[in-house]
């Protein structure tokens, strides 16, 4: 009996012995936040008044007249929101012109005085049942900014506010997530129809007040702004996430409408001090709200597939938007490119490699913390060191040689954000090599890698706050995706089409008819001289696999085009490339198209560098036959240009012009005005 007494103590000692569990490293989720990112990943629906006055940020003097869907559908939206995978939705129930989608007691601007269902309807209610019927999640996009309320920027709106709220989170169930919008149309270079224009972002609103109310009324829902207090912005409306990105955020020094949030806080701080972990949005369109002319302008599936690895492959949720149409409801081809990134995210990580092949570490904790911890389906157990071991590996050992080119790593993030730096090396039949090296890791990061013929995989934590903690890791081969063709245009008109990827064929029409691989094949650049619409495919004749289509209007060329102002930096605002743009110390630019022209509307690509100094805000548009004598066409301003500086698409009757100007009144950072491209439309 002796003789098995040590041997069994030993094995007691070291089977048994109960290890607790690391530390935490503060700060930490809190319940309500560990839930929210469970979703992951949620829609976002703009729809209402902009919806039928064609704007992004209208003025708050629509009419509810205006506001009559002929169709409208939230179980549409539901259903297309459920069958994309998606865990969740938030409406706009109060966008910047203050009308609201219930029939709000405490104002007049509402669906209440509108056509739609004879003023009866109330669209929160709506979705919010449809969303239970569907199994998602209901939020709420609330706008601070009101430029249809009389009292906005005096005491009593805040009232206002916190009564609307309180509508709003009393009447429709549980709420996931309120949204609190920081967009305050740049300090003073926007105006509304009632709103006076010198709030204070960081004390009017009295945000910790209105925090409490939420708390009080929607104990589990987060709140978002660019400070949190619960999930941040992401800092740009992309829908990109930063290679680095911390769930820590110093949130005393934010507040929601910062000028300067972006550089300063996008990322997190490594050393921040509360968890407010990043969301990223975008719209599946340039706009966040329906524009006809933004049909074809759906993003593609290459496009969506990259947002979505740039998000939820790094630290931080996702919600796409749609553009609910004026039909109310989300348009046939939203839907299909919202599908085809569904299909390609379940085709991307179907087999997870690494639940078939073999795991070890270069260290254990001791019990319930075994590197196998992070192959299993419990998200609650996870592989951990010793305290005091940071640098730590673990090895993936595949079945067989396998092609793989997907690699998701989890941290435990109950315990805190921990690891600062990885490698990822792969063991093929030369040897090791490395093909990753990164930073922060999080609830979930996705590296994507060019295929390699795997052996073995090692994940390396080289540099962490305290010992790092794993939940999962997953191997995956992403199959190959055919890119749609580019369209670069010369001044003179001519257009050079390209693709990334070599070996795959380009095919085109001009006639309007969908391409095909029978269609004109790409051979040399295209003289396009009248306004054309041009549409491209790219097709793989190995894989047999075909891209979406490019679709392209084209106006006239600007090869007679010249601009007046004397400087020579100037001809960059014509030529073709919304890269390239020319910062003007008169504020305008000043356009000869060589021959009197009939134009209807004219476009303005903001310059697109990282700082975008000189992003117009307020402009007039003129024509003149002589260049002397001038005719104001339009004036206006360009809504929402500076987080989302897309191009400026706006039409006016017809008008015969030789000259046009194109005059900044005022910039979203008050410098000089910038002009990366300017167009004509004359169809
Ligand atoms: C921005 C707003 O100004 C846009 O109109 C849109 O609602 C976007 C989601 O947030 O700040």
């Amino acid at each position: 009996m002796k003789k098995y007494l040590l041997p069994l103590l030993i094995f007691l000692a070291c089977e048994g012995k109960e290890v607790s569990p690391p530390a935490p490293v503060e700060p930490i989720p809190s319940p309500r936040q560990l839930t929210w990112h469970e979703l992951e990943y949620y829609a976002f629906v703009h729809f209402n008044m902009n919806t039928f006055s064609d704007m992004e940020w209208g003025m708050g003097d629509e009419l509810p007249s205006e506001f009559n869907p002929t169709a409208l559908d939230p179980r549409q939206w539901a259903k297309v929101a459920k069958e994309a995978g998606m865990k969740g939705i938030i409406i706009t129930a109060k966008h910047h012109d203050g009308f609201c989608l219930w029939p709000s007691a405490y104002t007049e601007h509402s669906v209440k005085n509108s056509p739609w269902k004879d003023g009866k309807g109330d669209l929160i209610r709506e979705l919010s049942e449809a969303c239970k019927e569907y199994g998602l999640k209901f939020g709420i996009y609330y706008s601070p900014w009101d430029r249809n309320h009389a009292d906005y920027g005096k005491p009593e709106y805040i009232t206002y506010m916190r009564n609307q709220l309180t509508e709003l989170l009393t009447n429709y169930g549980d709420i996931f997530e309120v949204w609190f919008d920081g967009a305050n149309g740049g300090d003073g270079y926007y105006g509304g129809a009632n709103e006076v224009r010198t709030v204070d972002k960081l004390t009017y609103y009295d945000w910790e007040n209105t925090y409490n109310l939420v708390r009080e009324l929607q104990p589990g829902a987060v709140m978002f702004s660019d400070g949190g207090p619960d999930v941040r912005w992401v800092g740009n409306e992309h829908g990109f996430a930063y290679e680095t990105t911390w769930g820590n955020l110093m949130r005393d020094s934010v507040y929601a409408g910062m000028p300067d949030y972006p550089e300063r806080f996008a990322s997190g701080q490594e050393n921040g001090t509360h968890w407010v972990p990043a969301e990223s949005d975008v719209s599946i369109r340039p706009g966040w709200y329906y524009h006809e002319y933004e049909d074809h302008k759906v993003r593609t599936l290459p496009q969506l597939l990259e947002i979505y690895y740039k998000s939820i492959g790094q630290n931080s949720s996702l919600l796409i938007n749609f553009p609910v149409d004026r039909r109310g409801l989300i348009h046939e081809k939203d839907v299909e490119q919202i599908m085809k990134l569904a299909d390609k995210i379940r085709e991307d990580f179907a087999v997870d490699l690494a639940k078939t092949g073999k795991v070890s570490a270069t260290n254990e904790r001791g019990k319930g913390f075994e590197a196998i911890n992070i192959t299993d389906e419990d998200k609650e157990s996870y592989w951990a060191t010793e305290d005091g071991v940071i640098e730590s590996s673990i090895v993936l050992t595949l079945s067989e040689p396998t092609l793989i080119n997907r690699f998701v790593a989890q941290e435990y993030i109950p315990l805190g954000q921990r690891i600062k730096s990885f490698t990822l090396e792969v063991e093929t039949e030369k040897g090791w090599e490395q093909i990753y090296q990164g930073t922060t890791v999080g609830i979930k990061r996705i590296l994507r890698f060019d295929d390699i013929l795997a052996k073995q995989v090692r994940f390396t934590i080289t540099d962490a706050k305290a010992s790092p903690t794993i939940s999962n890791i997953g191997i995956f081969y992403a199959p190959k995706l055919v890119t749609e063709p580019e369209l670069i245009r010369s001044k003179t008109g001519e257009v050079t089409l390209q693709v990334p990827e070599k070996g795959v064929g380009i095919y085109y029409t001009m006639d309007g008819s969908e391409p095909n691989e029978n269609s004109n094949k790409y051979e040399n650049p295209i003289a396009v001289s009248e306004p054309t619409t041009l549409k491209a495919m790219a097709f793989d004749s190995q894989s047999g696999k075909k891209s979406e289509v490019l679709v392209r209007h084209l106006d006239i060329p600007k090869a007679k085009w010249k601009v007046i102002n004397q400087d020579e930096k100037a001809t960059k605002v014509i030529d073709e490339d919304s890269q390239t743009f020319w910062a003007s110390e008169q504020n305008e630019v000043v356009i000869d198209l060589g021959e009197s022209i009939t134009i209807n509307g004219f476009t303005y690509w903001p310059p697109q560098n990282r700082f975008m100094s000189g992003v117009i805000s307020k402009y007039v548009f003129e024509g003149s036959m002589d260049g002397k004598s001038w005719k104001t066409l339009i004036s206006g301003e360009f809504s929402n240009i500076k987080n989302n500086p897309i191009e400026q698409v706006v039409s006016f009757a017809s008008y015969s012009v030789r000259f046009i100007k194109l005059k900044s009144l005022s910039t979203t950072d008050n410098q000089p005005a910038s002009f990366a491209e300017v167009g004509v439309l004359t169809k």
